[in-house]
């Protein structure tokens, strides 16, 4: 029962390993060779899209020109869904706020529960007026979705694809 227990446990955490690869990883800056800025506004991207290369790093500069609290995230679609319950917990815990983030609170909070201070290379969230930067090395020609994953943001438009070629 115990190896079975432990098998379980193997699979969980591989299979959660093997998709953040899937996704790529965090670039060296020295290794971007191509900057793509993108604007966040109430509900959704500017670009809608954008397009890579498959195996280049790219600079993603986010701004946030909107009145609320956006997130820029890089994941496929079943890891956006997931990412949705982590959000929940930071508005339940009064974290995330409408038009703020509530900084000392979440770097307080995540002493306990590490999944409270959002710390992600995927990605960013950012208050009104904010800028923030990814530098992401795309491996993959998977199907990934730039996403905000804050409750109801997604759901009324705020995503786009990320095409890889
Ligand atoms: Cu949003």
């Amino acid at each position: 029962m115990k190896k079975l227990i432990l098998l379980f446990i193997f699979i969980a955490f591989n299979s959660n390993a093997a998709s953040m690869k899937m996704l790529g990883s965090k670039g060296d800056p020295n290794d971007v060779t191509r900057v793509i800025e993108v604007k966040m506004y109430d509900n959704y991207y500017k670009p809608s899209s954008i397009q890579v290369k498959k195996g280049e790093t790219v600079k993603i500069i986010v701004k946030n020109l909107g009145e609320l609290v956006h997130e820029y995230n890089i994941a496929t679609k079943e890891m956006h869904i997931k990412h949705t319950t982590e959000m929940a917990k930071l508005i339940e815990n009064d974290i995330l706020l409408g038009d703020s983030i509530d900084h000392a609170k979440m770097k307080e909070m995540s002493k306990k529960d590490p999944s409270l201070g959002h710390k992600h290379a995927n990605s960013v969230m950012l208050e009104p007026n904010k800028t923030g930067e990814i530098i992401w090395k795309f491996s993959n020609d998977i199907a990934l979705e730039m996403a905000c994953n804050i409750p109801g943001h997604y759901e009324t438009g705020m995503v786009g694809p990320i095409i890889i070629k």
